[in-house]
C-alpha cells in the first residue's frame, strides 16, 4: 500500500453531522444499524462519489432516505463502501453491518474482554463497526442505542448522557439510549456492555454543576478503585484551577477491562482503561503503579479538552493532542508530588525510550510527514518529545504568556479539528513572538547535540560560553537547521551560590534562560567575580544531548552544590556514566579495571544528604541502566561487558556504604498504615534502594535480610523489590521466593504480571529457558496484551544480555513470537518488534544475529501492515 502523506491532505468531500447507531449485541452475531446524515461540503460538486472506510466488514443492508438501494448504486467490499453518485441534497444513509465481537482478536473495533463487550476506535477502529468517513476531521453528534440480554449485560454504556432505558417485553433483553451533544470524530466513539460492578461518586464543577462519576469493574474488584476515583476527582479540580477547564457532560464513566492494546482511551464521557491503570491496593500494586494510575487517569481526563473538544485535523497532528496532554499530566503529577522527582523520572523515561528511537531507524519528527500504519506512531517521540516541545514553549514565553496562548487556543478552536500551525499561531499572537524557527521542533527528527566550551578571563572578569548545536544525520534526514533551544542555566560561584553577573552579549537571555538559536553562538557574561561552574540545561529545559566536558572535580562540585535538584542528580549520573563507559571498555578488551573512588564517594555521600527528600536520594542512588550505558556508548555495543561493569560499580558502592544501610532499610519498615502518598513512597524507595546495595555488599546476613523483607512485606512495593533482588542476583532462596509469590498472588493477573516480568528480566543464561517454559504456564495467556508485555516485551527491552545472546536464541525467540502474535494481534506484535530498533549499534556478531532474525520476519509474506511497516523501517 502507498504511504499516506501530510502534503496530500484534502478536506473531506462530505460531512456527516449526525450518527444514530442501533447496536443489537449478541454473542457471535452483533447487528449494527447506522443511520448517517450526510451532506456535501461547500465546494463539492453534486454527485461526487461518496467513499466510506471499512475494515473486515460485511454489509447486511443499505438504504438511502429510507428506500432500499439498487445494487448498481453502490459497491461494498470488506474495506470500502462507495456510492457512485449520491444525491446532491443532504440525505440519510442507513447501513447494516454484522459483526462477531468474540472473533475479534485484534482488540480494535468492537470486541469482548472476558465477557464484557467493549470498543477501541482510535485510530481507525470505528470502520470495523460500520462504514464511515473514519477520519478525525469528520465531526458528528452521536446517539447510540444499545440492546442486549439483561442477564448477561445489565450495564449498557456509550458516550454522552443517558436519555432512555427500557425492557423489551418477553425477550429477556433490554436497551439504553445515550446521546452525546458534543460533535466528535469517530475515533472517540465507545460502547460497553456487560455484567460489571459500579463504583459511584460525584464531583461538583467550578460552576456548581454536579457530575456523576462511575468506575465500572468486574464484580469483586470494587475495593480496588478508590485510588483511581480519588485521582479522577483531583484531576478534575486541578484542570479547573490550573487551566480553567470545566467538565461538560452530566456523567463521566470509566470502565476497566483486562484485554487492552494500550494504557487507556479517552472516549468522550466513557474512558476505557486497561485494568492495570485502574485497580490498586497495597497488596497488589507498587508505588509506581499508584503513580501511573494517577497519571493515566489524569491524562485521559485532560484529553476532554485537549483532544476531544479540540481534536486533530488529521493523524499527522497526533502530537497536538498527545504532546500537550502528556505535558498537562506531567504538570499535574508534579503538583501532586515532588516536582524535582517527577522531572527526573520523566527525563529518565525520555532518555531511555525516546532518545534511542530518535537515534535509530524508527526516528521520525514529532509531527511525522508520512506513514503506512498510523498505529505505529503512538510513539515516545509523539508523546514524550511532543510534551517536551510544549514545555519549551512555556520556558521560552514564560508562564503568563504561555497560559494566554493556551487560553486563546481553547477559545478559538473549541469544537474544531485543527493543526499544529493553528496551535502555534495562538502562542504567537498571545505573546507577540515569532515561532517560525521554533516550529522546526515539529519538523525535524533526531536529538540535537549541544556542545559547550567555556573560558574565564580573570583580568576582564568575563566568562565566555561557546555553544554549538547539531543533529547527527539519521535515516531519511541528511541535513538539519538550527533549532531554538532554551537553556536554563546558572553560574555557580566558588561558595556554591549562583553568581550575579553584569551584562550579557551574544544571546537572548531572560533571567535564567539563555536561548541558543544558531549553529554556533558565543555568549559573554561580564562582571563575573570569579571562575564559575556553568550549570547548564537545568531542569532539562530542552530535549538535547549535552556535550559539556566538565572535569570530575567540577561534576563533584555540582553534585554537592547545584541549587537545581535536577542538575545535582544529573551530575551524579554523569559521573557514574563516565565511569561505566570506561569500565565497560576495559571489560570488553579483557583488561582489569576498578571503579573510580570519586564516583563511589559521591554515591556514599548522597545517602547522608538528609536535607534532600528520600525519593530524590533514591533516584540519585540509582545507577544508569544497562540500556542507558549502551546508548551512551552508541556503537559496537557489548551488553555483557556493560552488565559486568555495572555490577562492578554497584558492588563497589555497596561495599562502601554497607555499614550505613541497615537503619535506612529498617527505619522504613516500622509499620503504620500504608499510604500511597509521595512522601511514604519516597521512604520505601530509599529503603529498597538501600536493600538493593545491601544484597551485594558482602554482608553475612544479606540473604536473611532480603528474605525477611520479602516474607514480611505488607505491601507490593517492598515485596517486589525484595523478590527482584532474590531473582536477579540469584540469591539462595530465589526459587522459594518465586513459589511463595505465586502461591500468594495466583488469583491476581496484575500481580502475576510482575512475577513474569521479574523472571524475564533476570540476567543469566538460564533466563531464556525459563521464559520459554513460562509461555506455557497456566497463568500465561498469549492472547492477553498485558501478559505478552510482562513476559516477552520485558525480556526484549529489559534484559539486554539475554535478548542479545551470542547464540542468537534471544532474538530468535522474539522473532518467532512476533510472527505468532502477528496473526492474532498486529498492534501487540509490531510493538514487540520495535525492541530490535537499536540492532545496528550492537557489535558485529550480535548485529548480524539480529539482522537474520529481522530478515526472517521480513520474509514472511502475510505480515500485518503494522509489522511490515516496522520491520521494513528497522531494516532500511
Ligand atoms: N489516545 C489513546 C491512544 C490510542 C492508541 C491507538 N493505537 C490513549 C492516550 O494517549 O491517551
Ligand atoms: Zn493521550
Amino acid at each position: 500500500a502507498p504511504a499516506i502523506r501530510l502534503e496530500d491532505y484534502q478536506p473531506p468531500l462530505y460531512r456527516i453531522d449526525k450518527v444514530a447507531l442501533n447496536v443489537e449485541l449478541a454473542p457471535g452475531a452483533t447487528r449494527v444499524t447506522a443511520t448517517l446524515e450526510v451532506s456535501r461540503q461547500p465546494g463539492t460538486e453534486a454527485g461526487a462519489p461518496l467513499v466510506l472506510d471499512g475494515d473486515e466488514l460485511s454489509l447486511a443492508g443499505i438504504k438511502l432516505n429510507g428506500e432500499a438501494l439498487a445494487e448498481t448504486a453502490y459497491a461494498a467490499t470488506a474495506d470500502r463502501l462507495e456510492l457512485a453518485s449520491p444525491p446532491a441534497d443532504p440525505f440519510e444513509l442507513t447501513l447494516v453491518t454484522e459483526l462477531d465481537p468474540d472473533a475479534n482478536t485484534k482488540l480494535m473495533g468492537l470486541y469482548r474482554s472476558s465477557a464484557t463487550y467493549c470498543t477501541q476506535c482510535e485510530a481507525e477502529g470505528f470502520r470495523r463497526i460500520t462504514y464511515f468517513l473514519d477520519r478525525p476531521d469528520v465531526l458528528a453528534v452521536y446517539t447510540t442505542r444499545l440492546e442486549a440480554s439483561k442477564k448477561d449485560c445489565p450495564v449498557l454504556l456509550a458516550n454522552g448522557n443517558l436519555t432512555e432505558t427500557g425492557d423489551i417485553e418477553g425477550t429477556g433483553r433490554h436497551y439504553a439510549v445515550w446521546h452525546d451533544p458534543h460533535p466528535k470524530p469517530a475515533y472517540l466513539f465507545a460502547l460497553v456492555a456487560g455484567d460489571l460492578a459500579e463504583v459511584p461518586d460525584t464531583f461538583t464543577t467550578m460552576s456548581g454543576k454536579e457530575v456523576a462519576l462511575n468506575i465500572y469493574v468486574e464484580h469483586g474488584k470494587e475495593s480496588l478503585c478508590d485510588w483511581a476515583m480519588d485521582s479522577l476527582k483531583r484531576s478534575m479540580r486541578w484542570d479547573e484551577e490550573v487551566f480553567g477547564r470545566e467538565y461538560d457532560l452530566d456523567v463521566f464513566n470509566i470502565v476497566a477491562v483486562s484485554d487492552f492494546n494500550m494504557g487507556a482511551m479517552e472516549n468522550k464521557g466513557l474512558n476505557i482503561f486497561n485494568d492495570k491503570y485502574v485497580l490498586a491496593d497495597p497488596e497488589t500494586a507498587t508505588d509506581q503503579d499508584y503513580a501511573n494510575i494517577e497519571a493515566v487517569i489524569a491524562h485521559e481526563y485532560f484529553h476532554n479538552w485537549t483532544g476531544n473538544r479540540i481534536t486533530c485535523r488529521d493523524w499527522f497532528q497526533l502530537c497536538l493532542k498527545e504532546g500537550l496532554t502528556v505535558f498537562r499530566d506531567q504538570e499535574f503529577s508534579s503538583d501532586m508530588r515532588s516536582r524535582a522527582v517527577k522531572r527526573i523520572a520523566d527525563v529518565r523515561l525520555l532518555k531511555s525510550h525516546q532518545f534511542p528511537e530518535d537515534a535509530g531507524p524508527l526516528a521520525h519528527p514529532v509531527r511525522p510527514r508520512t506513514y503506512h500504519e498510523i498505529n505505529n506512531f503512538y510513539t515516545a517521540t509523539v508523546y514524550e518529545k511532543g510534551a517536551e516541545v510544549v514545555r519549551m514553549l512555556q520556558t521560552l514565553l514564560g508562564e503568563q504568556k504561555f497560559r494566554a496562548g493556551l487560553d486563546l487556543y481553547f477559545d478559538r478552536h473549541d469544537g474544531e479539528a485543527t493543526t499544529i500551525e493553528a496551535f502555534l499561531s495562538c502562542f504567537e499572537e498571545a505573546s507577540s513572538t515569532d515561532l517560525e524557527q521554533f516550529s522546526l521542533w515539529y519538523e525535524q527528527a533526531g536529538t540535537p547535540v549541544v556542545s559547550v566550551e567555556t573560558e574565564y578571563d580573570p583580568d576582564r572578569k568575563s566568562f565566555t560560553v561557546s555553544l554549538s548545536q547539531e543533529i547527527p544525520p539519521i535515516a531519511g534526514q541528511k541535513s538539519s537547521k538550527p533549532a531554538v533551544i532554551p537553556l536554563r542555566f546558572g553560574l555557580i560561584g566558588p561558595n556554591g551560590e549562583d553568581m550575579e553577573t553584569g551584562s550579557v552579549e551574544g544571546a537572548n537571555v531572560a533571567s535564567d534562560v539563555l536561548v541558543l538559536d544558531k549553529a554556533h553562538q558565543d555568549v559573554v557574561f561580564h562582571n563575573v567575580a570569579a571562575a564559575p561552574v556553568l550549570s547548564l540545561l537545568r531542569g532539562f529545559s530542552a530535549p538535547v544531548r549535552l556535550n559539556q566536558p566538565l572535569h570530575s572535580e567540577e561534576l563533584l562540585f555540582q553534585a554537592a552544590q547545584d541549587r537545581d535538584p535536577f542538575n545535582r542528580w544529573q551530575a551524579v549520573q554523569t559521573l557514574a556514566m563516565q565511569d561505566l563507559v570506561r569500565l565497560a571498555g576495559l571489560v570488553r578488551d579483557g583488561s582489569e579495571g576498578t571503579p573510580s573512588e570519586d564516583v563511589i564517594g559521591v554515591f556514599a555521600s548522597v545517602l547522608g544528604e538528609t536535607q534532600l527528600d528520600e525519593a530524590l536520594r533514591a533516584q540519585a542512588l540509582t545507577l544508569p541502566s544497562e540500556a542507558d550505558v549502551a546508548q551512551e556508548i552508541g556503537k559496537d555495543v557489548n551488553p555483557d561487558a556493560i552488565h559486568t561493569a555495572r555490577q562492578m560499580l554497584r558492588r563497589a558502592v555497596a561495599a562502601r556504604i554497607a555499614s550505613s544501610l541497615v537503619p535506612f532499610i529498617t527505619d522504613q519498615s516500622a509499620g503504620g498504615t500504608f499510604s500511597p502518598d509521595a512522601k511514604a513512597a519516597g521512604k520505601r524507595a530509599l529503603a529498597n534502594r538501600c536493600l538493593h546495595y545491601y544484597a551485594v555488599s558482602g554482608a553475612a546476613d544479606a540473604t536473611d535480610l532480603v528474605w525477611s523483607r520479602f516474607a514480611s512485606a505488607d505491601n507490593m512495593t517492598d515485596r517486589l523489590a525484595a523478590l527482584t533482588l532474590l531473582v536477579h542476583d540469584h540469591m539462595p532462596r530465589e526459587e522459594e521466593a518465586l513459589a511463595a509469590y505465586r502461591e500468594r498472588h495466583t488469583d491476581s493477573s496484575l500481580a502475576m504480571d510482575k512475577w513474569f516480568m521479574t523472571q524475564a528480566t533476570a540476567p543469566g543464561n538460564e533466563t531464556l529457558h525459563r521464559v520459554k517454559a513460562l509461555m506455557s504456564d497456566p497463568s500465561y495467556d498469549a492472547g492477553n496484551p498485558n501478559r505478552v508485555r510482562s513476559l516477552l516485551q520485558s525480556f526484549a527491552t529489559g534484559n539486554p544480555t539475554q535478548f542479545a545472546r551470542m547464540d542468537g536464541a534471544g532474538f530468535e525467540l522474539i522473532a518467532e513470537s512476533v510472527l505468532e502474535i502477528d496473526k492474532r494481534n498486529p498492534q501487540v506484535a509490531s510493538r514487540l518488534l520495535t525492541s530490535f530498533r537499536s540492532w545496528r549499534a550492537l557489535d558485529p556478531q550480535r548485529s548480524a544475529l539480529a539482522e537474520s532474525a529481522l530478515l526472517r520476519i521480513s520474509a514472511c509474506e502475510n505480515l500485518s501492515r503494522d509489522s511490515r511497516d516496522i520491520v521494513d523501517r528497522t531494516l532500511q
